[in-house]
């Protein structure tokens, strides 16, 4: 082995990818209630996500991350959902090109946020390749892998600018349908296990192909009824211990996640315009 290679291996082995310091999150605006994007028709509480979005960044802040909050913008429904806007592995984070045009506007805020944070190194997705699009909620990393949802938001140009730009990371492009990301289906639930909503044949599928394309070895969690179950976020805390962040699950399936500290957090009402947990937040290690 090469001493390049040596030093990969290290870091790879040495660095926990799920610990994380930062938390990037974004305030909800009132128009999301009339306006912001979404597959059903439905009735919007704003009081009612606010006050759950508030729960969440508690108990953010209560791990002791570092939570960046940018401020709302009234002139953009959906700009709670940073997730989608930037993905970030290690010191690199690419701002996305939204799948949506009317999501794009979110970019520009983003870019002035991750610039205050050093060691990081930030590229624009539409520099890189104008065509390529992709919402983060596509994109699940598992600590050596990234796997990309080819969605209604994602395309294959945007899966190729992540390959290009994440080089010392593997990617695999998924097909998804009958949902808006492939997150709103499966998560990490630890750092070897894949959660993932089996409550229909789209969903089944999208498992079956994340196996069949997997180099790492995973174990598979599967949890039926609404498929936003399956989102969860798994994190290490400063001591290195293990916490889950998940919506409401049953007993028997969250017996089968595995985690030091779980900590319920209900964004029920932002699921009514097809957002889940994941979406409300960006972590980074540094
Ligand atoms: C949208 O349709 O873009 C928003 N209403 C919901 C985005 C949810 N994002 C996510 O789960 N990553």
């Amino acid at each position: 082995m090469s001493s390049v290679e040596l030093l990969k291996a290290f870091k790879n082995f040495d660095m926990s990818k799920f610990q994380y310091k930062t938390v990037i999150m974004r305030n909800v605006c009132d128009t999301l209630a009339e306006y912001a994007l979404r597959m059903d028709e439905c009735q919007v509480d704003i009081k009612k996500v606010k006050e759950q979005h508030n729960n969440y960044k508690q108990a953010l802040s209560s791990l002791g991350l570092r939570v960046l909050l940018m401020e709302t913008d009234e002139k953009l429904p959906d700009c709670v959902f940073v997730e989608d806007v930037v993905v970030v592995v290690g010191n690199k984070a690419i701002i996305t090109n939204p799948g949506h045009p009317t999501r794009r506007g979110e970019t520009i805020e983003m870019r002035k946020t991750l610039e205050k944070i050093s060691g990081l190194e930030i590229a624009e997705m539409k520099e890189l390749d104008a065509n390529a699009t992709l919402d983060g909620g596509d994109v699940m990393f598992t600590g050596s892998e990234l796997f990309i949802g080819v969605s209604s938001r994602t395309n294959k140009q945007g899966v190729e600018v992540m390959r290009k730009y994440f080089d010392d990371v593997t990617v695999h492009a998924i097909e998804v349908s009958g949902q808006l990301h492939l997150k709103s289906c499966m998560t990490m639930s630890s750092p070897n296990t894949i959660f993932a909503s089996e409550c229909n044949e789209a969903t089944q599928k999208i498992t079956q192909e994340v196996k069949s394309k997997a180099t790492s070895k995973y174990n598979f969690v599967h949890v039926k009824g609404d498929m936003k179950k399956a989102n969860v976020i798994y994190l290490e805390d400063k001591e290195g211990k293990s916490v889950l962040i998940h919506p409401k699950l049953e007993n028997e399936i969250l017996e089968q996640l595995k985690a030091d500290t779980k900590i319920m957090v209900d964004t029920s009402e932002l699921g009514k315009v097809d957002g889940c947990l994941t979406c409300c937040s960006v972590f980074l290690t540094i």
